[in-house]
């Protein structure tokens, strides 16, 4: 049986429960985030530090991808990219005496919190094999060491390079083409386990595998769709755009199974009446449905606007193809399978189709909910259908809206991060640089577990992240981890990756998002790509948390020459990130012009085609309706369905704090929230502990053990519970078909309660 890492200090014992909160934001967010940074960074850094978030030639906010629109306002932050900005501007250091004051040993019995709660790394450290400390080692030693190892690869499919989604344009396209150079596509990134789902399913029926939404769009829609998605804590920006597009008439329907603060309330902090007063009301339509339920629910409408005859002909007929099929597919659609699948009452979904019947213009926005499941890309394709059957792809107030995550993973995947690269962009690289890329797909997340655990992979290189906590099945990967020969972590905050090593581990320090980046040619600025395509420069303001950082574009560069030797320029490179940026411009379609472009206010949009020109760059050159068959997810007797959530304080596997405010809970992580009538038929008392665990056909049962149950308005049937403390819950082998994103919001479970 496995096992979860070490649970949260002591705190679990001052665990309160109280009510869920119906509101979000207003006046408390804004006090909390500024409590926090004052607790984390000293006043005086604090304010200027906030006062540059979202300013005109500012620091991207490292938060999330949802653009940030016009910057004139100095207030524009949100709590939760205050956090995060707190978090990283910390006055705290982690140093070398830090290091020989903590054997590793002891470190891997800390918690995600009190690691990250330590400060900012300061110098490269290497554990040497056998250590159980972490030892200073100069720049250029632990470079050499790197690029030792990897010369000394058999083949350099033995090497896996990792990315999380902050680095920027310049450094992902870098360490792409140092990658590529050395010889494999080894690229897998956060992605693999977030929003790969929609990429694909998007890729395939719209040719793009991006949203086709900008800000402007969501004040001209008559019908929001939130699905899946929790933006009062994961997108808080994202409320006052639909706040504004409610006052511009839209209506918003929110399809959760949990009953999320943010979307029913919000009182905007940045205007004087969200101070006082009740605030506005988001949803005007809360569909509280069942885990898994959204590829019935969007069948259901699908099946009602061909039946009711409401779909655009005359844009089918032009824009798509697949029409016959799909219609003769759904026309069997099954109306018991739907409403077991939802949870949805005829009431319910024949009020959703009002809905959509009396909207021109439709929007669907998703994130996690929808990405994590098995079925998920024929979710996504389904929701591609429903927008497709009305037309409302290619024109103002509609269209799809994937929410990003991490503040640069879309643009990252731009640069090319990706273990599946297209072969245009291969054949772009080749051009440009003149080697031989690999052509040969390499390994995704899940795919480099599996590699580790038959000993193919001897190393592992992570460009930020916390690839063993954010990975599923912790245990399993964990072990996985240990048997490389060396891992390598280019990191701003200690976290678990760094204590669950292979038989040698570096942690190589980098510059964050706020800190000032100069190199010999001078001040550097780097670039981001948001949700929706708008390409933007990002400078950092503050002195960098050490001396000894080096930003992850030098990192890059540097390993790359000690490599491979200087013939792609990497010298020319480090010295001044134009020179990075005239070969992007070259390589990637859309960035002619970068360095000018990136130098206007504001930065530039990326093209799309579908919503430029209605165009679908797809096999057919048509938007393709798809055919997607429904398989009721059905969970046996005395078990429910998990999802594994981001609570109000954590950003991913950084945990701020103890305290999920919306949802009622304060000084605790380990509560898992189940539905008072599963409770009863469970026989489980409100209150009690329970292990949870994990049943995987063949395999020994998963346990994560010591929850407080909550009882909670969620949908029944469906518990939830925070990552990363549920991660060693997830199988490995438990992903969805085609994207191979683990299901972290779907998990069968049983409640075993502790005596
Ligand atoms: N403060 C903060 N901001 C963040 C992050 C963070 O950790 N903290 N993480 C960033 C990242 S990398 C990402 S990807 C995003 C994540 O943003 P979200 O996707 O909002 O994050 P989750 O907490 O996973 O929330 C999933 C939501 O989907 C709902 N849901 C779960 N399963 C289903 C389902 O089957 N159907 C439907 N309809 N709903 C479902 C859940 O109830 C929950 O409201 O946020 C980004 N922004
Ligand atoms: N069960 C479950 N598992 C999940 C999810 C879920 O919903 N449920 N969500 C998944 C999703 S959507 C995602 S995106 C992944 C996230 O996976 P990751 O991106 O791998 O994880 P993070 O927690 O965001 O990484 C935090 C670490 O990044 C480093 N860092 C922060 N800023 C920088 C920087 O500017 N540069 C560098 N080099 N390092 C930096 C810090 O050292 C910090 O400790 O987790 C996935 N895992
Ligand atoms: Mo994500």
């Amino acid at each position: 049986m496995s096992r979860d890492a070490p649970s949260d200090d002591s705190d679990e014992a001052h665990l309160k429960v109280s009510p869920p909160k119906t509101s979000a934001a207003g006046v408390t967010g804004v006090a909390v985030a500024l409590a926090k940074s004052l607790g984390q960074m000293g006043a005086g850094r604090t304010v200027r530090t906030l006062l540059r978030v979202n300013q005109k030639n500012g620091f991207d906010c490292p938060g999330c991808a949802w653009p940030e629109g016009d910057r004139r306002h100095v207030a524009e932050f949100c709590e939760n990219g205050a956090k995060a900005v707190a978090e990283e501007a910390t006055s705290l250091r982690v140093t070398r005496e830090f290091f020989a004051a903590h054997p590793v040993s002891e470190l891997a019995g800390r918690t995600d919190h009190w690691l990250g709660r330590q400060g900012r790394l300061t110098e490269p450290m290497l554990l040497d094999a056998g250590a159980d400390h972490y030892e200073p080692v100069s720049w250029e030693d632990a470079l050499a060491l790197v690029a030792g190892e990897l010369r000394g690869l058999t083949s350099p499919d033995e090497a896996v390079f990792y990315t999380s989604g902050r680095t920027s344009n310049e450094a992902a396209f870098a360490y792409q083409l140092f990658v590529r150079a050395f010889g494999t596509n080894n690229l897998p990134d956060c992605s693999n386990m977030c929003h790969e789902s929609s990429g694909s399913a998007l890729t395939e029926t719209l040719g793009v595998g991006k949203g086709s939404v900008r800000l402007e769009d969501l004040a001209k829609a008559d019908l929001i769709f939130v699905v899946g998605q929790n933006p009062g804590t994961n997108h808080p920006r994202m409320l006052s755009a639909l706040e504004a597009a409610k006052r511009a008439g839209a209506r918003i329907v929110a399809v959760n199974p949990l009953p999320e603060a943010g979307l029913m309330r919000f009182k905007n902090p940045q205007r004087p009446s969200g101070l006082a007063g009740r605030g506005t009301a988001l949803a005007d339509r809360y569909l509280q449905i069942r885990l898994n339920g959204d590829l019935a629910f969007f069948q259901a409408l699908n099946w009602a606007l061909l039946e009711t005859g409401t779909v655009d002909r005359e844009f089918l007929h032009d824009h798509t193809d697949g029409y016959a099929e799909f219609e003769r597919h759904l026309h069997d659609l099954d109306h018991d399978d739907v409403a077991e699948a939802t949870g949805l009452t005829g009431e319910e979904l024949d009020a959703a189709l009002g809905d959509v019947l009396g909207a021109e213009r439709i929007i669907v926005c998703w994130a996690m909910g929808l990405t994590q499941h098995r079925n998920s890309v024929a979710t996504i394709r389904e929701v591609v259908n429903f927008l497709l059957l009305r037309g409302n792809i290619g024109r103002p107030g509609a269209g799809v809206c994937p929410v990003r995550g991490h503040s640069n993973v879309q643009g990252d995947r731009t640069m090319g991060i990706y273990e599946k690269p297209a072969a245009a962009f291969l054949d772009a690289l080749e051009k440009e640089f003149g080697f031989e890329p690999p052509r040969e797909p390499g390994l995704d997340t899940v795919e480099t577990i599996r590699a580790m655990r038959f000993g193919l992979v001897k190393v592992f290189f992570g460009m930020g992240g916390n690839f063993v906590r954010a990975s599923p099945d912790s245990a399993v990967t964990e072990e996985a981890m240990r048997s490389c020969r060396l891992t390598v972590h280019v990191s701003t905050k200690l976290n678990r990756s760094h204590t669950v090593t292979g038989e040698r581990a570096l942690i190589l320090p980098t510059l964050g998002r706020t800190d000032r980046d100069v190199q010999e040619g001078g001040p550097q600025f780097v670039s981001v790509e948001d949700s929706m395509g708008e390409v933007h420069a990002s400078r950092g303001r503050l002195a960098a948390a050490s001396p000894d950082l080096l930003s992850e574009v030098a990192i890059v560069c540097r390993l790359a020459r000690a490599t491979l030797g200087d013939d792609l320029g990497w010298t020319a490179m480090e010295r001044d990130y134009d020179v990075i940026r005239d070969h992007v411009s070259r390589v990637v379609p859309g960035f002619d012009g970068y360095n000018e472009r990136i130098r206007e206010p504001g930065g530039f949009t990326l093209p799309h085609a579908p919503r430029d020109s209605r165009t679908f760059p797809t096999a057919s050159g048509k938007a393709r309706l798809t055919v997607n068959p429904l398989e009721v997810l059905r969970v046996p007797e005395g078990r429910l369905l998990l999802q594994t959530v981001r609570s109000h304080d954590q950003y991913n596997t950084t945990i701020y704090g103890l305290d999920d405010r919306y949802r009622g809970i304060k000084d605790g992580r380990r509560v898992v929230f189940v539905n008072p009538d599963d409770l009863a038929e469970l026989d489980i008392a409100d209150g009690s502990m329970v292990d949870l665990v994990s049943e995987w056909p063949g395999q020994d049962d998963r346990r994560a053990p010591g929850f407080r149950v909550v009882g909670y308005p969620t949908a029944k049937g469906c518990a939830a519970a925070y990552f990363p403390e549920t991660n060693v819950l997830v199988p490995l082998d438990s992903t969805a078909e085609i994207s191979n994103t683990p299901t972290s919001k779907s998990i069968v479970v049983r409640l075993e309660p502790l005596p």
